[in-house]
């Protein structure tokens, strides 16, 4: 299996334009500003190699690690509202559309925290990736601040939303190590 800490930091696109081009598969992180991608990343590399923050809107760019020169995590910008930054869904999906459809980018991680319901947007933005055709990863962030009936909550609203595959991430081992092989199955 690939080995997730190996890896390094390759580029930052501004555009998806501006992505690597070697044909290196590619596994995206996407998800609401805030949600924990930078965070789940660092956990799946086992360093703090993506910036996270407090603060919403903190990745700006497409930010690309090369994991065992197998697979390319790519982090994104977050969409949403959230009092910081505002990135409409739609501005967003606009903004991602050329890239979802790149033959190297073979499935798409989303990040959903389902502590609450979802918003018209997400349920929008669920739509909008489950039209792109490529595979979608659900992972509910956060689980570690729920206690069971939470959970159960949560896991109920992903499947309102029409995503079938589900994984959970308390940023702990054996999730992290379940989402890491998820993601590896779509490496070279
Ligand atoms: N308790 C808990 N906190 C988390 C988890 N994931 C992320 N966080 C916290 O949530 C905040 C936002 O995390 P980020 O990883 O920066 O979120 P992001 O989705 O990359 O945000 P943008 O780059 O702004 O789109 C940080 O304060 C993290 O520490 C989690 O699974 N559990
Ligand atoms: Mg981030």
């Amino acid at each position: 299996m690939i080995d997730f800490k190996k890896a390094r930091f390759v580029v930052s696109a501004p555009s998806p334009s501006l992505a690597p081009k070697d044909g290196i598969p590619a596994v995206l992180m996407i998800g609401r500003s805030n949600v924990g991608k930078s965070t789940l990343l660092n956990a799946l590399m086992g360093q703090k190699i993506a910036f996270a923050s407090k603060k919403a809107g903190k990745t700006k760019l497409l930010n690309y690690f090369l994991v065992d020169d197998s697979l390319y995590l790519v982090d994104a910008p977050g969409y949403g509202s959230t009092g910081y930054a505002t990135m409409s869904t739609i501005h967003f999906a606009t903004m991602m559309e050329d890239y979802v459809k790149v033959p190297s980018l073979k499935a798409i991680c989303l990040l959903l925290d389902l502590r609450r319901d979802p918003g018209e947007d997400d349920k929008r933005f669920v739509s909008y990736l489950q039209n792109t055709g490529k595979p979608i990863i659900a992972i509910l962030t956060k689980v570690d601040q729920m206690n069971q009936s939470e959970l159960h909550k949560a896991e109920a609203r992903a499947k309102e939303l029409g995503l079938d595959r589900v994984l959970k991430s308390d940023l702990k081992g054996k999730s992290v190590d379940k989402i890491r092989t998820v993601i590896a199955s779509y490496g070279k």
